[in-house]
């Protein structure tokens, strides 16, 4: 009997790395509040991800909350987003106070159509967050030259875009901000945790404030409406740990990613994420969409199919987010049909470093069965 395989599984360091690693913090008892570990990991951060600064925060939704929250927006204003993300990005949007305005996607890599984007844009515009889905590197240069003409902000929703790069620029570069999700099962993890990485010092103080209860931290001055969203020095120990192995994982995930694009690509019926040739990827999900026109079979075939077999594959992303009940007073544009069409046929198949290539087979065959059976 084989196991059972999930979606996704974190990638850990050895267990002896992480109690040495966390030995000094028993002998200074430094815990959490920016803390010599978190320094040493946003030091570490800013070299590894070539970017000028980087801010560590409890979580990546709190950090993209709290990245939108520093540029001091107007409560009500506008922020074009695309609904096929996880929830984080559209709540982010609307826990600032701000309305999220729902862009379609492209059907090839599902990141924003960047040729519908100044349709939506109106005087109540402030911003754009676009997602790097699944690690598919949005239209930077176009978003960027958009932002430019009419003055907008642009913060990217990087959680699945850790390590990338775009043109040989590693993607935290671009916009005014972006965010990595540290989450256990992100291609690096702090077991919680994330960061915003940024050009523009200005806004550094700001984010330092907002991340422990609007303080400036050593004074008795509260200027900003803050939040706790400190990373600990636990968590920041295990993203020490896991720094050092990020490119193994990598390395690992690809063999995965290739393993399926060999068994899968020119399958009737199976729509693969195209390979963005100008990218250098880091292989974070793995996304097939079901046709059913082409063949008859569904994507609930195909998950069923998995499951009776013990292999767990995800809906990432169904519902769009605009149709979730809490958007329903504040979604202004809706008009999103190729978003609609990938988020009724999407399956995220396991995709972790620790996956075996005979797993990948398996999973594959199990899906080119079902095609054949039933197409
Ligand atoms: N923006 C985007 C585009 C995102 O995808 C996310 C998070 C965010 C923003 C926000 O970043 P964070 O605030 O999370 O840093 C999971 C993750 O919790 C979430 O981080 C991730 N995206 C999302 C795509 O997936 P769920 O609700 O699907 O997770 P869950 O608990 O059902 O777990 C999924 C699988 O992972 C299961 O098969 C079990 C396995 N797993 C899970 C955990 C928590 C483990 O093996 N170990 C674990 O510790 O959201």
């Amino acid at each position: 009997m084989s196991e059972d395989i999930l979606v996704v599984k974190p990638s850990l360091p050895p267990y002896e790395e992480y109690i040495e690693e966390i030995k000094d913090i028993w002998d200074t008892g430094i815990m959490t509040h920016t803390g010599p570990k978190h320094v040493e990991l946003q030091a570490k951060l800013e070299k590894y991800l070539e970017v000028d600064h980087v801010e560590l925060f409890a979580n990546g939704h709190l950090a993209m909350e709290l990245g939108l929250n520093a540029f001091g927006f107007k409560p009500g204003s506008e922020v074009i987003t695309t609904p096929f993300t996880f929830a984080s990005t559209t709540q982010a949007i609307l826990r600032n106070g701000l309305v999220p305005v729902f862009c379609d996607i492209r059907e090839d890599d599902f990141t924003i159509d960047v040729d519908k984007i100044e349709e939506l844009i109106n005087y109540r515009t402030v911003a754009i967050l676009p997602v790097h889905v699944y690690g598919n590197i949005c239209d930077v240069k176009k978003i960027q030259e958009i932002a430019d003409k009419h003055g907008l902000k642009v913060l990217y929703d990087g959680a699945h875009a850790f390590a990338e790069k775009y043109d040989g620029v590693n993607v935290s570069n671009f916009g005014d901000m972006t965010m990595f999700s540290f989450h256990a099962t992100k291609v690096f993890n702090t077991v919680e945790g994330g960061c915003l990485t940024f050009k523009d010092e200005s806004y550094k103080q700001k984010l330092i404030g907002l991340r422990q209860f609007g303080q400036i931290i050593h004074t008795d001055s509260v200027p900003y409406i803050g939040t706790n969203a400190k990373l600990t020095e636990i968590h920041a120990a295990m993203g020490l740990c896991n720094l050092r192995h990020v490119d193994e994982y990598l390395e690992k995930r690809k063999e995965v990613v290739n393993c399926y694009r060999k068994m899968l690509s020119d399958t009737k019926g199976i729509r693969l994420s195209i390979i963005q040739e100008n990218v250098s990827a880091n292989y974070a999900y793995f996304p097939i969409v079901v046709e059913e026109a082409e063949t008859g079979v569904t994507r609930e075939m195909v998950e069923q199919a998995l499951l009776k077999e013990g292999i767990f594959s995800r809906r990432y992303f169904y519902p769009l987010t605009c149709d979730f009940e809490c958007c329903a007073a504040s979604r202004v544009h809706i008009d999103v049909p190729v978003a609609r069409h990938a988020s009724e046929r999407v399956l995220a198949l396991p995709c972790y470093s620790d996956l075996k290539v005979s797993d990948v087979e398996r999973i594959c065959n199990v899906i080119l069965n079902t095609v054949k059976k039933n197409g």
